[in-house]
């Protein structure tokens, strides 16, 4: 009912005098019923309840703190902002526009890194789109919005039951003119392994289409020809940003393979794939903030396009590396509204926007409103509490083990999973180990994934940097250790230490050539009708593109939207926790169709397992069937 009123073009106005219900009750409180759907949706809720959400089991509801949306003036256009200006000017335009602005630019990361590397990238589209709008609104000096890529493709079909273009085209529609960003693995896309070329062009077309503007694309081995094709497709298929990257680790003031002529002379080599805009990816926070200095300096003094700085506060200090990025020159910076900043995501947004009053590059935005979005996410994280890290403070150790943030919260729950939680702090040693045995390389999704896999190997079979030699021999090494040796992930700087691959190869040949590139192109007529008759109810093109990245995910994915629907809708602490006895709430099962549901009780499993589950629906009452568990 309220979601009627809500919705009402007269409350929307603000024009509901005393009279408004009862002029318009029939209309107030008619609910669009249909029946299959609404069952699907009571089977998934019968499930939470008797069986507990399948990540977190059961638990009782909390009492959570009311998230409260800031309420933006919504009767007049979006005030223009850096989309339009994309739009109007394109990309090579808008690259210059923003190397000559003398003002700081921001990129806001909350909806994609900053819950990758807080909350295991756990965080719905649903608590995204409630605030999206308000925020485009209001902040629109705002540069870009990081909202998809990375590891947010496979964790929304795999854990959210969500597909990632919806979430991509929905927050499009709230946000038309601030840029959007998403993170791309280069050939791995959103990925972790290599995917023929046609593939990732695809790929790259049809996100740009769906609402990309900058695709940040990266190669876990700052390898350039893996890049390339990626670059080249945004360049010549899109009017989008590509924006070319480097991946920072260890200290370039001192370190004796990473120094700062390495990496002079790749920003070049990026400058020369045509990219409109350089990243410094620092994925770990290593970037300290006199090494900062001197690193963005002298990257602008030897490429014309402008520098962007990305990195992580697990040391706690990167306001200060920002500041002195800021002064050297940096064009813009990657912050994360405050209630999902700091650790392991990036610097507070608010703090730093705070930080800049009265300096001569300040960017003004407007810090009343920030912190009411800020606070909004500080309550939503609340429902995420069980996917937290763990970390509870900023770590000085992230320089020895270099775990890029986005890592760090996802191989406590690997780590967890192999029974080796309680060795959690020998896996950082063996993390270090691991990186020194494979000759120290960058450390990013894969190559982040394929070191804390050799360092689970390690520690689980009781391995050291002294007896793996010998006793290696005899050991079947982890897939994506074989895989990197033999160079499916691209060619690390410095090459292989062919002592190890040796033994980790066996008889197998490394490749001499980009993985991307020995894979056989695709032929997407007969393979999109293949597709199509497997899944007879998909939802288009976009998800043949969400099969051909995670085959596997998706047909899982697919198979539980059969048996429950579509399940994006429906409020976070629901999905998660389910309802309890007598609760009443109303839950949106379709573009403008909600059902209104109790839940009364659940009996005990019978003899055959089954619990039934009583509800009412709509006032009428309902009962679905439940496999208990346990
Ligand atoms: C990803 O690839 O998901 C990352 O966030 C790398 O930093
Ligand atoms: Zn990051």
């Amino acid at each position: 009912f309220l979601i009627n009123v809500i919705r009402d073009p007269v409350f929307l106005k603000g024009e509901a005098t005393v009279s408004f219900i009862e002029a318009r009750s029939e209309k107030l409180f008619q609910f669009r019923i249909t029946g299959d759907r609404s069952t699907k949706m009571l089977s998934y809720l019968g499930d939470v309840i008797v069986n507990g959400h399948p990540e977190i089991g059961k638990r009782t509801i909390s009492d959570w703190r009311k998230p409260v949306i800031p309420i933006a003036n919504t009767s007049q256009p979006f005030p223009k902002g850096s989309k339009n200006y994309l739009d109007e000017h394109g990309p090579k335009k808008l690259s210059e526009q923003l190397r000559q602005q003398k003002q700081i630019a921001y990129t806001d990361t909350t909806m994609r890194d900053a819950h990758q590397s807080l909350l295991a990238t756990r965080v719905r589209t649903i608590d995204m789109l409630a605030v999206a709008e308000s925020f485009a609104r209001q902040h629109p000096e705002v540069f870009s919005m990081e909202v998809w890529g990375g590891a947010t493709f496979d964790v929304a079909m795999r854990f959210l039951q969500e597909c990632p273009w919806n979430r991509l085209k929905e927050i499009r529609r709230r946000v038309p003119n601030i840029l959007l960003q998403m993170l791309f693995r280069g050939a791995n896309a959103v990925g972790y392994s290599n995917y023929p070329k046609n593939l990732v062009e695809k790929f790259v077309e049809k996100s740009a289409k769906a609402g990309i503007d900058i695709f940040r694309i990266f190669d876990s081995l700052n390898w350039v020809e893996s890049m390339k094709p990626a670059i080249k497709a945004v360049i010549e298929r899109t009017n989008s940003i590509a924006e070319a990257t480097l991946c920072y680790t260890g200290d370039v003031l001192t370190s004796k393979k990473y120094t700062l002529q390495y990496y002079l002379d790749l920003a070049r080599e990026l400058e020369d794939t045509g990219a409109h805009t350089i990243a410094v990816k620092d994925m770990a926070g290593l970037l300290k903030p006199r090494a900062a200095e001197v690193l963005i300096c002298q990257l602008r003094k030897v490429v014309a396009l402008p520098v962007r700085l990305h990195t992580h506060d697990t040391s706690s200090i990167q306001a200060a590396t920002y500041l002195k990025a800021i002064d050297a020159g940096v064009d813009s910076i990657d912050v994360a509204l405050g209630g999902l900043s700091g650790l392991t995501s990036q610097p507070n947004f608010n703090s730093i926007v705070a930080m800049m009053q009265g300096h001569e590059r300040e960017q003004p935005i407007n810090l009343e409103t920030l912190n009411e979005h800020s606070n909004y996410w500080e309550d939503v994280r609340e429902y995420y509490a069980p996917f937290e890290s763990g970390l509870k403070s900023g770590t000085a150790e992230v320089y020895d083990h270099e775990i890029p943030g986005g890592q760090y919260s996802n191989l406590r729950p690997q780590a967890k999973s192999l029974g080796l939680l309680g060795r959690f702090e020998e896996l950082k040693k063996y993390y270090i180990i691991a990186n020194r045995l494979f000759g120290d390389i960058i450390k990013v999704t894969p190559s982040s994934k394929v070191i804390g896999d050799m360092a689970l190997f390690m520690l689980s079979n009781g391995l050291t940097e002294e007896n793996i030699y010998e006793l290696g021999k005899n050991l079947s090494f982890p897939s994506s250790v074989k895989g990197f040796f033999k160079g499916e992930i691209g060619q690390p700087y410095g090459g292989f230490p062919q002592k190890l691959q040796e033994l980790i190869l066996k008889s197998e040949t490394p490749l001499s050539k980009g993985y991307h590139e020995v894979l056989q192109p695709i032929d997407f007529e007969d393979d999109i009708k293949r597709f199509k008759t497997e899944f007879k109810n998909n939802q288009g093109e976009l998800e043949y593109l969400s099969y051909k990245m995670y085959p596997q995910v998706y047909k899982e994915f697919y198979e539980r939207r059969e048996l429950f629907g579509d399940l994006w809708m429906v409020q976070t602490p629901i999905f998660f926790y389910g309802l309890e006895s007598n609760q009443e709430v109303t839950i949106e099962i379709g573009e403008g169709k909600q059902i209104v549901v109790k839940y009364l009780f659940h009996t005990k499993p019978d003899d055959l397992g089954m619990s039934t589950v009583s509800f009412e629906l709509n006032g009428q009452s309902r009962r679905v069937k439940v496999r208990a568990k346990e």
